[in-house]
């Protein structure tokens, strides 16, 4: 399988986050990539490229244009509140909850930085928005290959991407990759997209950015919200919305998870994105499912990623696989490769 990769990904590189009270390490952090990148050239899974050049519209086709200026400018406008921020993350302090308005654009900047997130656990720094919008390129590349024939590919770019909504960022997210490659699957004349996503956690950036449409079906397999984040989305009785009604599919499991129920879980999807007739698959691919990972909950092996690709190319649709989480390090690139290989072999 061929990969777009992000070669700008460590340009986005946080320090810390925070956790119950304190700043912690940071979790998603640069050697996630690159350990995924030694485990494809390793194992010779296909050539290694970079990303064609897209201008911002097709980004603003699925975020916000005020987001997208905000985030453009955000590192320099975050030194220029105290030099000595060149030297720290930036983190918002302050959220326009229930009550406030978020139609008005404070001029203060880490009042703007509150209206485009949604939580204190995603740094953002001096390089975000240069990674970020070299990893939407990426997506984008991939699906252009992939609508122009090739059966699949895969965006190998970080920061992640299935938590950010059309104008705002959290769960280490800034631009929604695969919503991006979803539209950009429909632009180019499919007319029904999928977009399956497999991470630990409920994508509810790319739920919320098609909830209401008829032509992108979302499906998730996730931890129940109930206890794992992002919490408040991601119950089973969200269903899409308006015409997208029927076109939305959460599959909340319970933490300690393992293969065998997560694979029917799997399979359902699967079925209920063949019933809707996709013409186009993108995948979320998170590796937090895996037993050993620090932050999630479920007990997948590696060896139970072959079959978890294999599962996938089972369903026989053009397919492009976005990276997204997997905090395993010393495993997140076999893990993410044994989907890829096990895709692979029954192409
Ligand atoms: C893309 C993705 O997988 N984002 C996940 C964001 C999760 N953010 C909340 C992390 C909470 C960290 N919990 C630490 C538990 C340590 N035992
Ligand atoms: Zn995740």
């Amino acid at each position: 399988m061929i990969t777009i990769y992000n070669h700008h990904h460590a340009l986005h590189h946080g320090k810390v986050e925070m956790f119950r009270g304190e700043l912690v390490p940071c979790f998603e952090i640069p050697a996630r990539a690159d350990f995924v990148l030694q485990e494809l050239e390793r194992r010779q899974l296909g050539t290694v490229r970079a990303p064609d050049d897209f201008d911002n519209a097709a980004i603003t086709r699925v975020h916000a244009e005020r987001y997208v200026d905000f985030l453009t400018g955000a590192w320099h406008e975050w030194v220029a509140l105290d030099p000595a921020n060149a030297q720290r993350d930036a983190f918002p302090s302050y959220w326009p909850i229930r009550t406030f308005r978020s139609d008005v654009l404070p001029a203060s900047f880490p009042a703007r930085m509150g209206l485009f997130s949604y939580d204190a656990g995603s740094p953002l720094t001096s390089g975000t928005w240069q990674a970020a919008r070299a990893g939407a390129c990426c997506a984008l590349t991939a699906a252009r290959l992939v609508s122009g024939g090739m059966r699949s590919a895969f965006a190998l770019t970080r920061p992640p991407g299935h938590h950010a909504g059309a104008d705002f960022f959290g769960g280490y997210c800034f631009l929604n990759n695969a919503a991006i490659a979803a539209q950009s699957f429909r632009d180019a004349g499919a007319a029904r997209v999928a977009v399956l996503d497999v991470d630990f956690h409920h994508g509810n950036g790319t739920q919320a950015i098609f909830y209401d449409r008829p032509d992108v079906f979302f499906a998730s397999l996730h931890g129940d919200p109930h206890t794992e984040y992002p919490y408040y989305l991601g119950y089973a009785d969200e269903q899409g919305a308006g015409a997208g009604l029927g076109a939305n599919l959460n599959l909340p499991l319970p933490r300690g998870t393992d293969f065998a129920v997560w694979r029917e879980a799997l399979a359902l999807a699967l079925q209920r994105i063949r019933a809707f007739g996709a013409d186009a698959m993108v995948v979320s691919l998170g590796v937090d499912t895996f037993a050993g990972d620090p932050i999630s909950g479920f007990q997948l092996q590696s060896a139970d990623f072959l079959q978890v690709g294999a599962d996938l190319a089972a369903a026989g649709l053009p397919t492009v696989f976005v990276f997204e989480g997997g905090y395993a390090v010393a495993e997140v690139g076999t893990n993410t490769v044994n989907v890829l290989d096990g895709f692979g072999q029954t192409a």
